[in-house]
């Protein structure tokens, strides 16, 4: 057989892997959108087309110790956080310091973060990531579906949360752009869904559980991040990122304030109104202006009905009191 037709079959029968696992999986109509629907893979809530990428990262991805792996439920701050990781680990080669005089080479200025580092499922995963040094790379998956490599290696993991009621506005704005429909909609189907942990890579808890166990119990490996912690205090969070990386800045890299222009480069405002992320589009379809709405903390109160918020916040502190995360409403 040519290759062409053995690279073919091999797809084929991947597919049909694919197929006969889906065909397994307890299944639930996804209320975003047509006929969609979320499967009940390992615990976690996806959709039929994630899964092969899912599958091929856990049984085929091979982590190199210098890894650095970002990992979130979406909506929970992913494009910000590429944004300043990339800016913190590849500060030397682009000058960050000149922000201000409008005179910065960073790729951020031209490229949307999720093209500068991609996630693992994306098309152009390989080629983007193999000549970074090191390799930045970016996840939804859950802790229990990371790579065993990623897990044993040196790896190392930046995982960021946010508070859940600000994440399912987020998503549930997101949602229309990704399926193309013209307004949001069906905002109570999706809460009802989301409430029983029924969204993209849901249940939140379990996933933000997940990371900040193994984060606790792996400290130099998985650093643990939330959204509203960044906004508050962005600069004390870009140094921390820094020494956890092993990118820590030098004293001259403070007296010429690299931290602060790292935060500005990276701020909401500046990215949002950059023309690559007014202008371009993913590849797989969205906007890149889908990735940036509002960026603040607080706006589910602009959106859910007290009743709503009400069963979100008795949902959010019955799933975290034992644990050590809030979120402040
Ligand atoms: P993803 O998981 O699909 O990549 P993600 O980036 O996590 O999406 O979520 C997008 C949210 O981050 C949006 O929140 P909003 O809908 O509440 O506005 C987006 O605005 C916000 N966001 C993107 N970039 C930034 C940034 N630089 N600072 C603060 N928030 C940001």
């Amino acid at each position: 057989m040519e290759i062409s037709n053995v690279i073919k079959q091999k797809k084929k029968e991947e597919e049909m892997e694919v197929d006969e696992i889906l065909a397994m999986l307890e299944k639930v109509k996804d209320a975003s959108h047509g006929d969609v629907y979320f499967y009940s893979y390992q615990g976690f809530w996806i959709h039929d087309f994630d899964l092969k990428g899912i599958i091929s990262f856990q049984t085929q991805f091979e982590a190199r110790d210098d890894d650095i792996l970002l990992a979130s439920c979406p909506k929970s701050g992913t494009t910000w956080l590429k944004s300043l990781v990339f800016a913190i680990v590849n500060r030397a080669h682009h000058n960050c310091a000149t922000y201000s005089n409008n005179n910065n080479d960073s790729p951020l200025f031209t490229t949307n973060p999720h093209n500068l580092i991609p996630f693992h499922a994306s098309s152009d995963f390989t080629s983007s990531t193999e000549n970074m040094k090191p390799r930045l790379l970016s996840t939804h998956n859950p802790y229990p579906l990371l790579p065993p490599s990623i897990k044993s290696s040196g790896c190392k993991i930046v995982y960021i949360c946010r508070n859940p009621l600000d994440l399912f506005v987020s998503l549930w704005y997101y949602n229309h752009k990704f399926w193309g429909d013209n307004e949001p909609h069906h905002l109570e189907e999706q809460f009802e869904l989301f409430c029983k942990g029924i969204h993209i890579f849901g249940p939140f808890w379990d996933h933000i559980l997940g990371f900040r166990k193994a984060s606790l119990e792996m400290p130099h490996k998985i650093l643990f991040l939330k959204f509203e912690d960044l906004k508050r205090d962005g600069v004390f969070f870009i140094r921390k990122m820094a020494d956890f990386l092993g990118f820590s800045f030098s004293a001259e890299e403070e007296n010429r304030g690299i931290p602060q222009e790292i935060e500005k480069l990276c701020s909401f405002e500046h990215l949002k109104n950059l023309d690559v992320n007014k202008t371009g589009k993913q590849s797989f379809g969205p906007s890149n202006s889908s990735y940036f709405r509002k960026g603040e903390v607080g706006d589910w109160v602009n959106h859910l009905t007290p009743e709503m918020a009400k069963r979100g916040k008795k949902l959010i502190q019955e799933k975290f009191e034992q644990s050590d995360i809030t979120f402040e409403f």
